[in-house]
């Protein structure tokens, strides 16, 4: 008798314990704080990427990987708000030479900076929107910051209007950002340090945030959607970025 109360008493201690756990997980998708974003390419430029955010009170977890970016060199890259919370196609003409998008070019179409996705020290307000040093550089990287934003910026991204467009790029083929053609945010830069390189709106999550750092992100089978996800992914990268844009707003309409 005693040995079958002891296990029955294990066996709710169990189920109370697991109880939050179970609760916690369902309530996160509920609250559709999390979202992602297929960033395709700007300006022809080859780059892509996929953003993960998860917005919890004031807090916003991000997560970026990107891919064919100009090498070694720095990549400013923002949470825009306050457009039509678009991206603009890769084939449209902005005011640069030989029709180069310009970041302002499109601002009406993705807002104006309101989150700067700088590494750690940096600051992450829109000040901080050309900081140049602590921006992440290279051709593929992963970026990853939990960083505090106002209360009307932590609703707007929850709601989904927020767009991660990352910039610079390597217009006429130097393997540097030169070039005479001046930045639309800052006439001290070359068109080319800031010059929008890839975009994609945050939209409410169809995929889970990889568990864990870079190295599991890819193999991760803790979120049940993402393994079908890297699945569509890799459909797309046959039909190009585009396609693959295309075809989410389609499912999301
Ligand atoms: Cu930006």
């Amino acid at each position: 008798m005693r040995t079958t109360r002891r296990i029955a008493t294990a066996t709710a201690l169990a189920a109370i314990v697991g109880l939050p756990m179970a609760a916690g997980a369902s309530a996160q998708g509920q609250d559709g704080h999390e979202l992602t974003a297929n960033l395709t390419q700007l300006n022809d430029s080859g780059a892509s990427g996929t953003a993960w955010a998860t917005v919890d009170g004031n807090k916003v977890d991000i997560k970026l990987e990107t891919q064919g970016m100009t090498a070694e060199a720095p990549h400013a890259q923002h949470i825009h708000i306050g457009g039509k919370n678009v991206c603009p196609t890769n084939d449209q003409e902005g005011t640069g030479p030989d029709g180069a998008l310009t970041t302002m070019d499109a601002a009406g179409q993705y807002g104006g900076v309101q989150v700067s996705l700088t590494k750690d020290p940096g600051k992450t307000d829109a000040s901080a929107a050309l900081d140049v040093p602590n921006f992440p550089t290279g051709e593929s990287y992963t970026y990853s910051r939990s960083i505090t934003v106002s209360d009307e910026i932590a609703e707007q991204i929850s709601n989904g209007d927020g767009v991660v467009v990352a910039h610079g790029v390597d217009l006429d083929g130097s393997g540097k950002y030169d070039g005479d053609a001046k930045s639309s945010l800052d006439d001290s830069l070359p068109l080319e340090a800031t010059a929008p390189t890839a975009c994609g709106t945050l939209d409410v999550a169809q995929m889970t945030m990889p568990e864990g750092g870079v190295e599991t992100g890819g193999t991760s089978t803790a979120g049940v959607e993402y393994p079908a996800a890297i699945a569509l992914g890799a459909v797309a990268l046959g039909l190009g970025g585009a396609g693959l844009f295309a075809a989410r707003k389609r499912t999301n309409a």
